[in-house]
């Protein structure tokens, strides 16, 4: 675990964020990479915020879905995670997901919890046996009612549906249905972005029918306490992940005293497709357990290959390792939060990848990044210019209208928009680069010398907050900037400056005349169309 306190030394408040587990059937795509590098940009954002940050992500071990694509590859159902699971740790790794733990529902804490949170809701009569009778899609490890089949299969993949009739164990949804709907009334923070709230409404609206939580059909799961012929349905499984992580199991014991700071401050990240898990099923077991549903759930949109929801079993995924390999981790992270506005669906497409990439990353920011250094060492021998050379404030000034939005911008989930604004931002100082062209001007002549160095300061002042401002968002990129800039990465440990503090700290850092490195390493190497 990541040690995730905040250099200032007072705590602003509790952040938690999780991503949804990801099924070990298959290896990680774009899809996966996406809601993990939201959950991380605003990780990061609430760490140099001064928050105490908890973020949590992880995979989703059991179930029919994997028993099943283990027997198809010849391996046990625990091998098989085993080895998947690495991937997932592998791309989060490539990617500089900060994650504070990576959680496995076969990890022993969360099989305990899973079974000590069943156990509750038993004696408490919210859980009761019976037997289910009804359909069962295998993929989406979902329940299907007759009426939402289409024409035999799921509504949500497409796939065949299959007839269960078997003993079960079911958590009473009808009882809590009141309080979900008085809940969602009275938060309107919970379902992000707002329009997919009537989503939920409709569906619970048409009255919710109690859920069967358990399977008696197969063996790869969690064992009902008491009753082992029983394994726990595999989502009443993955969604207590998120009470595990933060470590349910001393909350209860009565030693965990951040148990609820964390919890409180909830924020889910998910896709739409499972929203209704997150939304519904997830705030009912809450209930049932005593405990207040989550503060957000956020659901995102999809990116589509041509149009088609991109997953392993349609077999149109993009990898992202390879775009990795090839663009860098900075560049995929780019692409994916500003090329859609969180909660829409976008299209993946590689031209429109490169086009991007060379002209926002390449051109626009990297340029700006060599040219600054490159004149640093030319007109100053690389010192920034210090206190006694003031910067041009009326360039600063939409660096500080960003910086002062970013609170809400963040608590909107609103990425592409904040990436857009920095964008703008840092067109704008290339035009004010261009416009004054310092090469012009003679540093032996004492007045254009002055201008010179203001302008100079000013692009290194500029270019400290873009590093700050893409920090949570692109933060190999940053540190590589603060590396040409002498400066300490904005991840170090006990280091963060919150939006409000960094001119002052710019400041102190620039004051003396700080030195930058005598060759700045090319950030985004331009891409031939033709590679
Ligand atoms: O549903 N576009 O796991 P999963 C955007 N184990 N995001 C996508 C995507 C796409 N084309 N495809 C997948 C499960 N995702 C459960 C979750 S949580 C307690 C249990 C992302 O491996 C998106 O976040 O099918 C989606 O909700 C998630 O991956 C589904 O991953």
């Amino acid at each position: 675990m990541r040690n995730n306190n905040c250099g200032s030394g007072k705590i602003n408040g509790y952040f938690y964020v999780t991503t949804p587990i990801y099924y070990v059937n298959d290896k990680p795509h774009i899809g996966h990479a996406y809601s993990t590098v939201i959950a991380d940009s605003i990780a990061r954002f609430k760490r140099l915020s001064g928050y105490s940050v908890f973020f949590l992500t992880g995979t989703d071990e059991h179930g029919l879905k994997i028993e099943k694509e283990a027997d198809l590859r010849g391996a046990t159902p625990k091998g098989l995670a085993d080895s998947v699971h690495i991937k997932f740790k592998e791309l989060f790794s490539e990617l500089n997901i900060s994650y504070d733990r990576f959680i496995r529902t076969t990890d022993a804490d969360h099989i305990r919890t899973v079974q000590t949170a069943f156990k509750k809701l038993l004696e408490n009569g919210d859980v009761y046996l019976s037997e289910y009778e009804g359909w069962y899609c295998t993929p989406c490890e979902t329940f299907l009612t007759e009426k939402s089949l289409m024409e035999g299969k799921c509504p949500q993949c497409g796939r065949q549906a299959v007839k269960v009739k078997e003993e079960s164990y079911f958590l009473k949804l009808d009882k809590y249905e009141k309080k979900l709907l008085d809940y969602i009334a009275g938060n309107p923070g919970f379902i992000k972005p707002d329009f997919r709230k009537n989503e939920v409404l409709s569906f619970v609206n048409e009255g919710l029918k109690n859920l069967s939580i358990s399977r008696t059909s197969f063996k790869w799961g969690i064992p009902v306490p008491g009753d082992d012929k029983h394994v726990i349905y595999v989502w009443f499984d993955a969604l207590l992940n998120y009470l595990t992580g933060i470590g349910y199991e001393d909350f209860i014991a009565g030693k965990n005293p951040d148990f609820m700071h964390f919890f409180k401050s909830v924020n889910h990240i998910v896709g739409k497709d499972i929203l209704k898990f997150h939304a519904v099923y997830w705030p009912i077991m809450l209930f049932a357990l005593g405990i207040e549903p989550p503060k957000t759930v956020m659901a995102h949109g999809w990116w589509l290959t041509d149009g088609r929801k991109m997953s392993k079993s349609l077999g149109n995924v993009v990898d992202p390792v390879s775009l990795i390999n090839k663009f860098g981790p900075d560049a995929l992270r780019y692409y994916l939060l500003s090329e859609i506005t969180l909660g829409l669906d976008g299209d993946f497409n590689i031209d429109n990848f490169v086009v991007r990439y060379n002209s926002g990353l390449a051109n626009d920011l990297g340029n700006l990044v060599s040219r600054t250094a490159a004149m640093l060492n030319k007109y100053t021998g690389g010192a920034v210019p210090g206190a006694d050379v003031p910067e041009d404030a009326a360039v600063l000034k939409t660096a500080y209208r960003i910086l002062g939005g970013l609170d809400a911008g963040y608590d909107d989930y609103d990425f592409a928009k904040i990436l857009e604004d920095i964008f703008r931002f840092i067109n704008t100082l290339n035009k004010y680069i261009n416009d004054s062209a310092p090469w012009k001007l003679n540093i032996e002549d004492p007045e254009e010398k002055t201008v010179l160095l203001k302008i100079l300061k000013t692009a290194a002042v500029s270019i400290y907050h873009i590093s700050y401002l893409i920090y949570p968002f692109m933060p190999e990129t940053s540190k590589k900037i603060n590396g040409i800039f002498n400066i300490k990465p904005f991840d170090s440990a006990g280091f963060s400056v919150r939006p409000e503090d960094t001119a002052a700290h710019c400041s102190e850092l620039f004051k003396d005349g700080c030195r930058i490195s005598e060759k700045a390493e090319i950030l985004f190497p331009r891409i031939k169309f033709e590679e």
